[in-house]
């Protein structure tokens, strides 16, 4: 389905006094009214295509109706994402759950919802059918050669998919590691993930980059082979300019300084993307801003203060992804969250005075630092995240837009009411 242009019209139409009387107030202390505003406006981040069906936990798998059977109305969903926030007008594959049919069309139906493809991620921790040798002890880090190259071979296919689409980046994660001590010797498996990674860096295309995604733990539960930040950046070094590494939040021990993680990646030139999504106790997936949104807004902030230093912006830096996916809401509504969420902490980062913080921390004026980044985070962007987006042609309020319009009703009618995305 795509959304009539005349019912976001209608919506807004019901909702601009109010939202007029709430921007006036908050943009009369935005000193930098028109830059927040032009960056909320041209801000985008990828929707997972395998977000858009319901999550489940090893528990069990409570799909909802009108989940996408398919590539085609995957997209059709992210189509509807973006028509309402104007922000999610990119997709991440995920194969081998989204193989294209047909590259063209699938091309040309992105295109009609204004989408497009974003880091294609390959998959080496689960087996597929038919596939030859198992990954039940790793895949690029693994003992034999044969399963090593059966898994570059993966990637390379995985690359070449994202070629036909228009993608520009390869995201690796994998599963690789040891339960128990003494199962894997640490140098042998980093040493083989490096060897395995440059055969597949080499497939690389110019104008292509690599993504190298960490996480501490689980599914192994005693070491992962790209555990932590440090041993995603060895790599990335060691491969060269095109190798990034890419931050998950919820891929870190409990209590890490991701903000501080961040600044240093994007000091050194090798943060290439993120995972945005939140958690109170490990890789829990939940909806970005839901648990921790101070921690959120501290990275932007950090993502502000770097990418200013370095001379970079949103559109050419950095690919931004969600990686949310969970078992109790509908995936779109939770989507609409989490977008929401991410660009109230960005307009949060883009009001510090950052002037005033630099002086402040140049003093050991420990209070008016704290003072200063409070002072953003506590003032209420909401308007002007409303304000950029029904510029853009969006819905002031996206999630209550999607009820009025029976938009869940509408896709359940299409598809049916025991539908099965693809997805974890
Ligand atoms: C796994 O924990 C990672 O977050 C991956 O980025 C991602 O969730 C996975 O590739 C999706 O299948
Ligand atoms: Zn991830
Ligand atoms: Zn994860
Ligand atoms: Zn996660």
């Amino acid at each position: 389905m795509q959304l009539d242009r005349s019912v976001i019209d209608g919506h807004n139409q019901q909702r601009i006094k109010e939202h007029q009387r709430k921007f006036e107030f908050v943009s009369a202390d935005v000193a930098n009214l028109d830059e927040v505003l032009q960056k909320l406006t041209a801000f985008n981040i990828a929707i997972p295509s395998w977000a858009l069906g319901t999550g489940g936990t090893r528990f069990g798998r409570f799909s909802g109706g009108g989940e996408p059977r398919n590539l085609e109305e995957k997209i059709e969903d992210v189509g509807l994402l973006h028509a309402l926030n104007r922000s999610s007008g990119a997709i991440s594959l995920h194969i081998p759950w989204d193989i294209p049919k047909d590259y063209k069309a699938t091309r040309e139906l992105a295109a009609q919802y204004g989408i497009q493809f974003d880091a294609v991620n390959s998959n080496t921790f689960q087996d597929q059918p038919g596939q030859a040798l198992s990954y039940k002890f790793g895949s690029l880090h693994h003992v034999d050669p044969k399963v090593r190259k059966q898994a570059v071979e993966h990637n390379i296919e995985v690359i070449r998919h994202g070629v036909e689409l228009g993608s520009k980046a390869l995201t690796v994660w994998l599963a690789d590691g040891s339960s128990f001590p003494g199962q894997l010797n640490f140098r042998k498996a980093f040493q083989r993930t490096l060897e395995s990674l440059q055969e597949i860096y080499q497939a690389l295309h110019a104008d292509w980059k690599m993504l190298i995604e960490y996480k501490a733990f689980e599914p192994s539960f005693y070491s992962t082979t790209i555990g932590d930040w440090g041993q995603s950046f060895t790599l990335a070094n060691k491969l060269g300019p095109k190798a990034y590494t890419l931050v998950d939040l919820g891929h870190h021990l409990a209590n890490a300084n991701i903000e501080q993680i961040v600044s240093l990646l994007l000091m050194e030139g090798k943060l290439g993307g993120f995972h945005f999504n939140d958690s109170k106790y490990a890789d829990d997936d939940l909806t970005a801003g839901s648990i921790k949104p101070y921690q959120l807004f501290l990275i932007f902030n950090e993502l502000v203060e770097g990418m200013d230093a370095r001379g970079m912006d949103h559109a050419t830096g950095l690919g931004w992804m969600i990686d949310a996916s969970h078992n109790l809401k509908d995936p779109l509504e939770d989507l609409m969250q989490s977008v929401e969420a991410i660009k109230i902490a960005y307009a949060q980062a883009l009001i510090v005075d950052r002037d005033a913080l630099n002086t402040a921390q140049e003093q050991n004026d420990v209070t008016q630092c704290q003072e200063i980044l409070q002072q953003a985070f506590r003032t209420d962007v909401r308007p002007l995240v409303a304000q950029a987006r029904m510029t853009a042609g969006g819905a002031l309020d996206p999630v209550q837009l999607f009820r009025e319009a029976g938009i869940r009703k509408t896709l359940i009618g299409s598809r049916g009411e025991k539908t099965v995305a693809t997805g974890l």
